[in-house]
């Protein structure tokens, strides 16, 4: 026993001693500038170049030239000088690199400087930076990789001049300005006098390379004089040597899945050691939390790490389900229902174990960034450039993360145990802001400050309550309350995709100025009278009335017009969603002037607006990220639909062989022609185009100007459909004709019989054209059906008397005859049939020809009229 635990003891001295002990290596030099923070012209660490001691003469000016330094910023000004070099007062931007937005300066000779956009730095992290120069050509590089080359012509500098770090010189070794100063670390300052491979700058980049310090400066022998808030440090190479993941430590008890979220929130992920190396730093970071992140439910562990066995029990892999070649279990790991792994409490220093991912236990966390996530302040209004509202995670030992801003501001804990966070302006040293963060622990996502000064945030006097929204989103993304980000297109989209539903809260479409007024008619974006778009759908026919000349139409109007004055939020693809009131804003009247207007039937107008431009540029000083849309290029819509009936001036005379011109006149009454107008037009017909008697033809529309007022005008034209005619009136009567023509050829004796067929067809034919004329408004002209009618009736009627004469004539002719044959032995009937062809059938044979002579006349010039009055 005894000596088990003298072994034990052993180990764990063993253990504490060797993470105690740094790693050995090589020290070095690192001035820290403006420790503080404080902008400041004093800070600086300068000498006076000695030219390379060689030949005599000439090398006090160099051609060829290298220069390469390590930075580490902790603030940006507002530009910000690594480092500068005069000769002269006049000639005092011989060197110097400055640092902007995403862009790297470089100033060579006086009148050259040269700018890389591209870059991408944030503040807390070490860069390297060399620029290598030759009589032609001139290469920046950073972190050892190449990101500009531009050919320059010959420069020479002079090698006499006062170099200084951390100031910008507007005269030799002065001339200082606060907002060009540098506030941060600088080590590893190198000036060679000649040109650097680029493999040897991507040795120096990584401390792997054996280029020799350089000959004209040499970070390590130069005296440099140090002045002003400069601290003289000395750093452990791998701290800037070597680009490590960060880690940090949220101290609080969150359950798996919060601990998850809260890394994804932050664009990063939830931490888990890759190496020993990892582990032990995470560790270390994590343990001066131990007693807050202990939960009272759980013996053993305290720490979240970011690895599971989900998928197969006992193979670790990351949240990704990448295999881990890295763990470090303590004991089994191979429990069922234990897929989360944790840090163990001490003794098991670094130890991992495993336990149930449930919500049931909570644990601290920590999250894990290759780079730095850049979080972004909404509604500060500060200007873009100077990314004053930009933050990144900072943590120092054994104390919650704060948020430091790229130039001025810090975000921190009023105290390490509170949820309470100021916003602190570091160059005024003042308190702008305070929040009490219940629930959320952090300041991020949106979220009301009390605002502790006068005008220093948007204008805004001091107590009143301000929105801020901190969150790493992207600029495609929309800020949740939690911090919680999603894609900008789901915010007012009518679905919640927010954890707390803040995607969908101030939602309103509409921005009105102050001063706006619904009556007052939009301005043309032209001058010149606002132009109104009409987009008609004739949707059907409800009814097409013969009798009093109306036609009841459904249709479905839409306008749509720019308002200039207006701006909308949020529009969405979909316009139906894109929704606003029609009483909050201006809206065209339009009146159905040959409606009859009691019997006008609308729903109720719809607006939205059309989506059509990309929005305006985001605003960050709005804490809410909306989508901004101009009035002067998104229209308005109205839609409505109407059903109402237009008195239609039919000309029959062709009936049924006729064609319908009927009309719509749509008059903009809300104000004249020069106010308003009708601009373009768009009518279709969106019913059959057979309808049971109609043949819908083209649906045409104009505008004209009517009384200082724009009238548009809707035509449809209406083909008959004529074959029911046909074979309702046409046919028959031409059947009835053929059946009295054809009583011309029964017997002449048979003189019952043909009258009756004739009086017979006379009447049905009467029947049927009382039958059609019943259907059809009374007009003071004859139709061309009545033309075809009268005649047939005509005919007809004409037979009957011609009927009715022969059987006269056939008459007299046999009593004369009677008369003569009045001898015994013959018949009366032998009489007349032998009797032979005399004035009465020579009638009837007339009678056949003129009948059949008449039809075919008369059928020749009624059709040739009517198909001639055709439009079809
Ligand atoms: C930066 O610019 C250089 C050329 O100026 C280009 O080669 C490089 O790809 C750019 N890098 C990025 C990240 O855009
Ligand atoms: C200058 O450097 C560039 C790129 O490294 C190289 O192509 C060029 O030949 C050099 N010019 C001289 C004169 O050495
Ligand atoms: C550097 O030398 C030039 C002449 O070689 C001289 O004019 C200039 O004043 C010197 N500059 C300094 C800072 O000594
Ligand atoms: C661990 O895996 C990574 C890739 O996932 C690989 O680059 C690395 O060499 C591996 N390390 C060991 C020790 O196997
Ligand atoms: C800022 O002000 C606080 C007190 O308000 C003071 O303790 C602190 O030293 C000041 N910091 C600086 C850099 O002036
Ligand atoms: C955001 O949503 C839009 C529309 O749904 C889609 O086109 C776009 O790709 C999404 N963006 C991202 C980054 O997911
Ligand atoms: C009206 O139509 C024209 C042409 O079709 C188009 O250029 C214009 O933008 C439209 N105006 C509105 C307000 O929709
Ligand atoms: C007319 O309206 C239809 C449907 O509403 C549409 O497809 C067409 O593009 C419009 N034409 C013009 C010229 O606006
Ligand atoms: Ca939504």
């Amino acid at each position: 026993m005894a000596c088990h635990g003298v072994v034990y003891v052993v180990m764990i001295v063993t253990l504490a001693v060797y993470i105690l002990t740094p790693i050995p290596g090589e020290a070095g030099r690192v001035f820290n500038f403006q420790p503080n923070n404080q902008p400041t012209t004093s800070s600086r660490a300068w000498l006076i170049l000695q030219p390379p001691a060689s030949e005599e003469g000439q090398d006090s000016v160099l051609s060829n030239l290298s220069v390469c330094l390590r930075f580490f910023i902790n603030f940006f000004r507002e530009s910000t000088y690594v480092f500068s070099y005069a000769t002269s007062d006049k000639n005092n931007n011989e060197m110097n690199m400055g640092l902007r937005e995403n862009t790297i300066f470089i100033a060579l000779g006086s009148s050259y400087k040269y700018g890389s956009r591209n870059m991408s730095y944030v503040p807390g992290m070490w860069y390297h930076a060399c620029f290598v120069v030759n009589v032609t050509t001139f290469l920046v590089y950073l972190d050892g990789e190449l990101q500009m080359e531009r050919t320059v012509g010959e420069r020479s500098i002079l090698m006499n001049g006062s170099l200084v770090l951390g100031q910008e010189t507007d005269l030799v070794n002065g001339g200082f300005q606060e907002q060009q100063s540098f506030c941060g670390f600088i080590t590893d300052f190198n000036l060679y006098s000649r040109t650097l491979t680029p493999e040897e700058v991507e040795g120096l980049a990584t401390c792997t390379g054996t280029t020799e310090e350089g000959d004209v400066v040499a970070w390590s022998s130069t005296q440099w004089t140090v002045e002003g808030a400069v601290e003289d440090l000395q750093f452990q190479e791998e701290e800037y040597c070597v680009k490590r993941p960060r880690f940090t430590v949220f101290p609080e008890l969150r359950v798996n899945s919060e601990a998850k979220q809260l890394c994804v929130n932050l664009k990063s992920r939830l931490a888990v050691p890759r190496n020993a190396e990892d582990n032990e730093r995470l560790y270390a970071q994590a343990l001066p939390f131990l007693n807050q992140c202990r939960p009272p439910n759980h013996a053993k562990g305290f720490f979240w790490l970011a690895a599971t066995d989900e998928s197969e029990n006992g193979v670790w892999t990351d949240l990704e389900g990448v295999l881990l070649n890295y763990t470090n279990f303590v004991g089994t790991n191979k429990a069922l229902s234990r897929e989360c792994a944790i840090y163990l409490i001490p003794p098991n220093n670094q130890g991992w174990d495993d336990t149930t991912c449930s919500d049931l236990y909570k644990f601290c966390s920590a999250c894990r960034e290759e780079t730095p996530a850049v979080l972004k302040m909404r509604g500060l209004c500060e200007p873009e450039d100077l990314k004053a509202a930009w933050f990144t995670l900072h943590q120092r030992p054994g104390q919650k993360p704060v948020f430091k801003g790229f130039t001025k501001y810090i975000v921190e804990p009023v105290k390490e145990s509170e949820t309470s966070w100021r916003l602190v302006n570091l160059w005024t040293n003042t308190t702008l802001a305070l929040l009490h963060a219940h629930g959320l622990h952090y300041p991020m996502g949106m979220q009301q400050w009390q605002l502790l000064e006068d005008y220093e945030v948007c204008g805004k006097s001091k107590d009143t309550q301000h929105m801020l929204s901190l969150s790493a989103c992207h600029a495609f993304e929309y800020t949740c309350g939690d911090g919680t980000c999603v894609n900008l297109s789901q915010r007012c989209d009518l679905r919640v995709d927010c954890p707390d539903n803040t995607d969908e809260i101030g939602c309103e479409k509409l921005v009105k100025p102050q001063d706006y007024l619904s009556s007052l008619t939009p301005a043309g974006v032209e001058p010149g009278p606002l132009a109104l778009n009409l987009s008609l759908q004739v949707l059907g026919f409800s009814e097409i009335n013969l009798r009093d000349l109306k036609l009841t139409v459904d249709l479905a109007t839409t306008l749509s017009w720019y308002d200039q004055r207006l701006q909308y939020r949020n529009l969405k693809a979909i316009r139906e969603i894109n929704h606003i009131p029609p009483s909050q804003v201006w809206t065209p009247k339009v009146e159905y002037m040959n409606a009859d207007f009691p019997y006008i039937s609308t729903t109720s107008p719809i607006l939205n607006v059309l989506r059509q431009t990309e929005p305006e540029p985001d605003d960050p000083s709005a804490s809410l990220h909306d989508e901004m849309y101009l009035g002067e290029s998104n229209p308005l819509r109205l839609s409505q639909k109407v059903n109402a009936p237009f008195t239609c001036n039919m000309n029959l005379r062709n009936f049924p062989f006729d064609t319908q011109h009927c009309s719509m006149l749509l008059r903009l009454s809300s104000a004249r022609n020069d106010f308003i107008t009708w601009a373009d037009m768009n009518v279709t017909y969106l019913g059959e185009t057979l309808l049971t008697e109609y043949e819908v033809g083209a649906v045409l529309a104009a505008m004209r100007e009517e009384d200082r007022y724009s009238v548009a005008m809707v035509q449809i034209t209406f083909y008959r459909r004529f074959w029911f005619y046909v074979t309702s009136a046409y046919l028959p009567t031409i059947m009835l004709m053929f059946v009295s023509y054809a009583s011309l050829f029964c017997k002449r004796e048979n003189s019952d019989l043909r009258v009756m067929m004739s009086l017979t067809t006379l009447l049905v034919l009467y029947a049927l054209y009382q039958q059609i004329s019943d259907g059809l408004p009374r007009t003071s002209y004859t139709k061309a059906i009545d033309v075809w009618c009268f005649f047939a009736i005509t005919l007809i009627f004409a037979t009957v008397i011609f009927h009715v004469f022969i059987d006269v004539v056939g008459k007299m002719r046999l009593r004369r005859r009677r008369h003569v044959a009045e001898e015994p032995g013959i018949s009366m009937w032998a009489a007349v049939g032998k009797a032979p062809p005399e004035g009465a059938d020579r009638l009837m044979l007339w009678a056949r020809g003129g009948y059949a002579g008449v039809l075919v006349l008369f059928g020749v010039v009624y059709w040739s009229v009517v198909l001639a009055n055709m439009e079809h």
